[in-house]
């Protein structure tokens, strides 16, 4: 009985819908595991994945169901079912060279994408490819067997309309399940890999579209002739370097230290314990920032928005802002033109340019951006050995990233240009939280806070074990190392709850103090230099790249560059925050709330002068993000030649294989290859590296982990 009830049901219009429908969820599911790697973290996220693809496959397929006429609603049916599974198979295949998934700009620059997949592309087809394509077989050859039903009985519109409901219902729940688990997710796009998993491919697609359309429309409206309001503003806020400084490390390669989420106020503080004894947080961090080989800045604040890490990134890179939405990196990262810092050394003294990271490299779409910039190498968590053990959620941890990037660092011609993206300092902060990982967690009643200590003394080890190599190695001596954090680690909501361990008063907690809580370090490590000191300068991450120029002795004057070298005497000292706040060395303004940045106290009934300077900072920061907008969302350093800088052709770089295009090189270059390896002899410096490994610190986590597998893998 039921079973003639159901395949009576299958011939009608909405059964053959639902078995398509079965089908299409099917191979996606079978996508999602075998072709893409999406790290699936809890059941929650399976639970998500499993209902995305049902949720807007079904909303298309109901489309047919409007069409009364039968040729026409099979029709549209077939075609629509057929675009779903194109978009679902060619991102498969995509996925298997670019481990990222098609984006409308990369279906529009085509000739981008055939000259990265060359000839390989028959190679990119696997035998189990025709699971996506059986169906479509069969379907033909029901139709030629004349087996297929055909279901001549038109569907009404309100039914039709209430399995789109069911759809939208469907997605509806989807996009609530998502932002449960990853909060943000829209407006905050932190890579293509995230919006799959959570809103599925096609969700992903068509949000993908609005943005490209959005972001073409301003990009097509501008003209090189809005550049002329630009290129008055750098001129005029143009601050000379110090000549005291200016090409004080002239020549030396330069290694960036990211220091995931890390605050100003770890630097010099001791976390006391239950039993009243006090612990160095990063000792380590602590002595570079009191040496004299270091220029340490302690007004200097983080500026990022909704784009964090990648704000950061865009700031130390190009002296522009982040977007005021969203992330720069993964809206224009692909397809801006910039003048970033590796293209600039890369043509001001040789630089080769290389960046370390270990979680993968579709995050923040770093793996399209750094090609925007210049950089010739991206070593994403693909080059590293990474297992359940040595990891969390946003990668390789700390100690054995820097260990395992010596490998690649060693073949890196001389002048260098690296940077070394940290993360185990990021937030949950539960990654080191076992007694054994030798630093006590503190005791509030929120345990993100609780945690954040023992994971910087980590990161502070870590980067203490690699300084220990550059020594060794005789990298240290001809390298400066700049050292950064990117924003906060605590956030403001949470800052009452830390006020009592800074010896404050929750009870009087106010904007002050969360404005003067987002100063992060910045540290430039000179080897062999005496002048260093301790600059109370206020600044911001916006001002990094020109005071790094200057300090390589690269002149900023005709890059059209934001920020302003910290080291100049004519640098502003007013830090904008990307929400238009901001601090001054003489005022700190929060939304409609004035302070004395000396004292902290409000001013409530400003004088005339304090009235003026209000003002004329308050332009000054709306004007420079504006400046910055109008260049970024309009693309305008591509109208701009003034600079002699040539631009980048990123098609020339390819991020895989990266060991051999190294090895290469050094081949070639021969005895005047310039690379450590090369000058060690043509030996390995590896065995320099000493570290004390994660297994160590976690005796009971070591003997779980012998067992587990490696999931690292080649991407
Ligand atoms: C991920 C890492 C973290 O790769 O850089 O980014 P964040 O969440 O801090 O922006
Ligand atoms: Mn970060």
């Amino acid at each position: 009985m039921l079973i003639t009830k159901l395949k009576n049901f299958f011939k009608t219009r909405l059964g053959l819908i639902i078995i398509l429908l079965i089908i299409y969820w099917f191979k996606t599911i079978f996508a999602y595991f075998v072709d893409f790697h999406l790290e699936i973290d809890s059941i929650f996220q399976y639970i998500i994945l499993f209902l995305n693809p049902l949720a807007t496959g079904l909303f298309f397929l109901s489309i047919a169901l409007y069409f009364k006429n039968t040729k026409v609603f099979y029709s549209v049916l077939f075609i629509l079912y057929f675009l779903l599974n194109i978009v679902l198979f060619a991102n498969s295949v995509y996925y298997r060279e670019f481990s990222d998934f098609i984006t409308i700009n990369t279906v529009l620059g085509s000739s981008k994408v055939a000259s990265g997949l060359g000839e390989s592309a028959i190679q990119l087809f696997r035998f189990w490819d025709l699971i996506y394509i059986i169906d479509f077989f069969v379907l033909i050859g029901l139709k030629i067997t004349k087996r297929f039903k055909v279901d001549h009985k038109p569907f009404n519109k309100r039914a039709a309309f209430a399995v789109s409901w069911i759809a939208i219902l469907t997605f509806s729940a989807n996009l609530f399940l998502a932002e449960t688990d990853r909060s943000e997710l829209l407006t905050r796009t932190f890579s293509r890999d995230y919006l799959v998993k959570y809103l599925g491919l096609n969700a992903f697609t068509i949000y993908d579209g609005i943005q490209t359309y959005n972001t073409n429309q301003i990009r097509a409206k501008a003209t090189p002739q809005d550049l002329s309001s630009v290129t008055e503003y750098v001129s005029e806020h143009y601050a000379a370097p110090n000549p005291q400084y200016y090409g004080k490390a002239k020549g030396k390669n330069v290694i960036y230290i990211h220091l995931e989420s890390f605050q100003q106020f770890l630097i010099d503080y001791k976390l006391t314990d239950e039993n009243g004894v006090q612990h160095e947080v990063t000792p380590f961090l602590n002595s570079l920032f009191h040496s004299q080989e270091t220029y340490a800045f302690d007004n200097f604040f983080n500026q990022v928005k909704a784009g964090k890490t990648s704000d950061a990134e865009t700031m130390f890179e190009n002296s522009l802002f982040g977007l005021n939405q969203g992330s720069l990196f993964t809206q224009l990262g692909g397809k801006n033109t910039f003048e970033a810092a590796p293209n600039i050394l890369a043509q001001n003294g040789g630089y080769t340019s290389a960046v370390f990271h270990g979680n993968a490299g579709t995050f923040w779409n770093r793996n399209e951006t750094y090609k925007q910039f210049g950089y010739n190498y991206f070593f994403d968590s693909s080059y590293y050995d990474v297992t359940a053990d040595n990891s969390f959620q946003y990668g390789l941890h700390d100690k054995p990233f820097f260990e395992q990037s010596i490998r690649y660092l060693e073949h890196l011609q001389q002048p260098f240009y690296t940077k070394f993206i940290t993360v185990s300092n990021h937030y949950p902060y539960e990654q080191f939280t076992n007694a054994e990982s030798g630093f006590p967690l503190a005791t509030t009643d929120d345990d993100t806070i609780n945690g954040y200590f023992a994971t910087a003394n980590y990161l502070d080890t870590a980067v203490k074990e690699f300084f220990d190599y550059l020594k060794a190695s005789g990298l240290y001596d001809n390298s400066i190392i700049v050292l950064y954090g990117d924003h906060y680690g605590i956030s403001n909501s949470r800052n009452t709850s830390l006020a009592p361990l800074l010896g404050m008063d929750a009870e009087t907690w106010n904007d002050y103090n969360n404005a003067m809580m987002q100063r992060v370090p910045y540290m430039i490590v000179n080897p062999g230099d005496t002048e260093g000191h301790i600059n109370h300068t206020y600044g911001g991450e916006i001002d990094a790249l020109p005071t790094l120029l200057h300090f390589l002795g690269v002149d900023t004057s005709k890059y059209l560059q934001l920020g302003q070298d910290l080291l100049s005497a004519d640098h502003d000292q007013i830090v904008a925050f990307r929400n238009n706040n901001f601090v001054s060395k003489e005022i700190t303004v929060v939304g409609d709330r004035v302070y004395n940045t000396e004292t902290g106290v409000e001013i409530t009934n400003p004088d005339e002068n304090t009235t003026t300077l209000i003002k004329n900072d308050k332009e000054a920061v709306q004007k420079q993000l504006a400046i910055s907008d109008q260049i970024n969302n309009g693309d305008l350093l591509r109208f701009y030649k003034d600079s002699g800088l040539e631009n980048v052709d990123p098609s020339k770089i390819n991020y895989k294989d990266q060991l051999g295009q190294l090895k290469t090189i050094e081949k070639e270059k021969g005895d005047d290859s310039t690379s450590i390896y090369s000058e060690n002899g043509d030996k390995t410096t590896q065995s320099l590296f000493k570290t004390e490994s994660y297994q160590e610190l976690n005796p009971t986590q070591a003997s779980s982990a012998e067992n587990s597998s490696s999931t690292s893998e080649a991407k």
